[in-house]
């Protein structure tokens, strides 16, 4: 089981985005004179809730895949009580005569704050799967992965 993201590309797990907060924090508070202005887009984030998104297999392939997600809070806990739902997107392929297509799956909490769920890959190649994470019809986060599955 791995991450569905290609190599190389730069992943965001929660110790990055907390560390780039904290160092956002502490440049805010080392410069007074900055601190409204550095505080201000902080204050307006939604909660941080870091998402990782894997597949089976991986990379995902033509028809269904087991897809699953794992969602901490801020503090690094999972997080057991949200709705998750995956959208693969594909933009339209003019030259292809193709519309853009696009499928939802809903996710079950299956332990620990991981959700699993089958969804089907309607074609191989370049997709964006959109995890949304809700919580009473909120959502508390979400998170674009680009994959691209095979045939
Ligand atoms: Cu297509």
């Amino acid at each position: 089981m791995f991450h569905i993201e290609r190599q190389g590309q730069r992943r965001s797990t929660f110790g990055v985005d907390a560390a780039a907060v904290a160092i956002a924090l502490a440049i805010a508070l080392a410069v007074p004179g900055h601190v409204g202005a550095a505080q201000q887009p902080a204050a307006s984030q939604k909660p941080a809730v870091d998402i990782m998104l894997m597949s089976k297999p991986s990379p995902p392939k033509m028809g269904p895949n087991t897809i699953e997600v794992m969602l901490k809070d801020a503090a690094g806990k999972p997080i057991t009580d949200a709705d998750v739902s995956v959208m693969f997107f594909m933009a339209a392929m003019p030259e292809m005569k193709m519309p853009e297509m696009k499928n939802s799956a809903a996710l079950k909490h299956v332990k620990d704050g991981t959700y699993s769920g089958t969804a089907q890959v309607m074609m191989a190649g370049k997709w964006d799967v959109t995890v949304t994470a809700k919580r009473a019809g909120k959502e508390i986060g979400s998170k674009k992965f680009p994959i691209t599955a095979e045939k």
